[in-house]
C-alpha cells in the first residue's frame, strides 16, 4: 500500500495557492490571476505516483470583506484546513503582511499544535511555504522566516517559487513524510473532481480577470446555460453576471471589444482543454446584490454548500 492523504492549501489571498495547486499536479487545475480572491470555492487536485496518491485541496484565499460571499468563502477555507492530514499555509515573500498572517492563521485555527497536548481540539500538522521568492533577493528571506515562525507550530519552513517550481520537489517530499498508508481515493488518471461545465466557466472568469485587470468588477460570476457537444465541435452557451448596469458596461466595452477580447482568449483555451472546436456565446446579464445572496452565489458553485 502506498501513502494516501488529504493536504489542504491555505493563507490570505493572492499568496500563490492555486498557481501551486497546477505546479503540484503538473496540470491546470485552479484559475490564477493577479488580483485577489480569485478563488471562490474549494478545488480538488489529484497527485497521483508510484508513492500513492496526494489530494490537495485549493482554497480561497482568507480576506476579511463583509460580503456574505466573502465570509461563506473563508468557511470553505477553514472547512479544508480542519478536514484535511496536513495544511500547507503559504505566505508571500513580495508582500509582507504579517499581521494578514496571523489574522488567517487564527481564522483557519492553525494556531494549535496537532500533538500540543489539548486532547479536545488537537489541530492539523502545518507547513509554512514562503512563496514567490523568485522575485526578492534571498538574503531578505531570512527577516521574514523569524517574523513567521512564532506564529504558529510550523514543521517546516520552506522557501519556494510556484512560479518556477524552485524547491517545489522538496515541498512535496516533505508533504509525503507526513502521509498516511492508505488506500488510492480517486481512480489513478483522476486529476480533479470539477464537472466540465465548471471548468468551463472558470475558464471564462479567469480571463474576464486577465482583460479587465484593476477595472474587473469584484462581482463577475459565470454560469454555463448548455453545452452541447457535436462532433468535433462544442457549443457552449453561458451567462456572465454582475451587479449593477454600469459593470455591464465594463465588461461589454466600447463597441463589445471587451466582451470579444475575453471571449476569444477563453476559446482558446478552451479549444485546447477540451480537444475540440469551441463556439462559445456569452450573454452578459445583471444580477443585482449577487454576492449578498446566499442562494445566488450556491447556485453559482462559490462558497460553502453547493
Ligand atoms: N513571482 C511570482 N509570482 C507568483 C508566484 N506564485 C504565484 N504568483 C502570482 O501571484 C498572483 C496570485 O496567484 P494565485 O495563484 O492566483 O494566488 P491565490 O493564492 O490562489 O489567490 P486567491 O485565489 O485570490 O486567494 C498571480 O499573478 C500569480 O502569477 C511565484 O512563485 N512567483
Ligand atoms: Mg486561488
Amino acid at each position: 500500500m502506498g501513502k494516501s492523504g488529504f493536504v489542504s492549501l491555505v493563507g490570505r489571498a493572492n499568496v500563490g495557492k492555486s498557481t501551486l495547486i497546477n505546479r503540484l499536479v503538473g496540470k491546470k487545475i485552479s484559475i490564477t490571476s493577479p488580483r485577489p480572491q480569485t478563488t471562490r470555492n474549494r478545488i480538488i487536485g489529484i497527485k497521483t505516483g508510484p508513492f500513492g496518491q496526494v489530494v490537495f485541496m485549493d482554497t480561497p484565499g482568507v480576506a476579511f470583506h463583509k460580503s456574505a460571499l466573502s465570509k461563506s468563502m473563508i468557511q470553505v477555507a477553514e472547512q479544508a484546513g480542519a478536514e484535511c492530514d496536513l495544511a500547507v499555509f503559504m505566505a508571500d515573500a513580495t508582500n509582507h503582511d504579517i499581521e494578514g498572517d496571523r489574522l488567517s492563521i487564527k481564522q483557519l485555527r492553525l494556531d494549535v499544535a496537532r500533538h500540543g497536548g489539548d486532547k479536545a481540539d488537537p489541530g492539523v500538522s502545518v507547513l509554512l511555504a514562503i512563496n514567490k521568492v523568485d522575485a526578492v533577493p534571498k538574503p531578505s528571506l531570512l527577516a521574514l522566516i523569524e517574523e513567521l515562525r512564532d506564529l504558529a507550530p510550523f514543521q517546516e519552513i520552506i522557501p519556494i517559487s510556484a512560479k518556477t517550481g524552485e524547491n517545489v520537489d522538496k515541498l512535496f517530499e516533505l508533504i509525503l513524510d507526513r502521509m498516511p498508508e492508505g488506500p488510492a481515493y480517486y481512480p489513478e488518471d483522476m486529476t480533479t473532481d470539477q464537472l466540465e461545465n465548471y471548468v468551463i466557466g472558470e475558464t471564462v472568469r479567469e480571463k474576464a480577470f486577465l482583460h479587465l485587470g484593476q477595472e474587473m468588477p469584484y462581482s463577475v460570476a459565470v454560469e454555463v446555460e448548455s453545452v452541447e457537444e457535436k462532433p468535433g465541435l462544442a457549443v457552449v452557451i453561458l451567462s456572465l453576471y454582475v451587479e449593477r448596469d454600469s459593470q455591464k458596461g465594463i465588461v461589454i466595452g466600447k463597441g463589445g471589444a471587451m466582451l470579444k477580447k475575453i471571449g476569444s482568449s477563453a476559446r482558446r483555451e478552451l479549444e485546447r482543454r477540451l480537444g475540440v472546436k469551441v463556439f462559445l456565446d456569452i450573454q452578459v446579464k445583471v444580477k443585482e446584490k449577487w454576492t449578498s445572496d446566499r442562494r445566488a452565489f450556491r447556485d453559482f458553485g462559490y462558497g460553502t454548500e453547493k
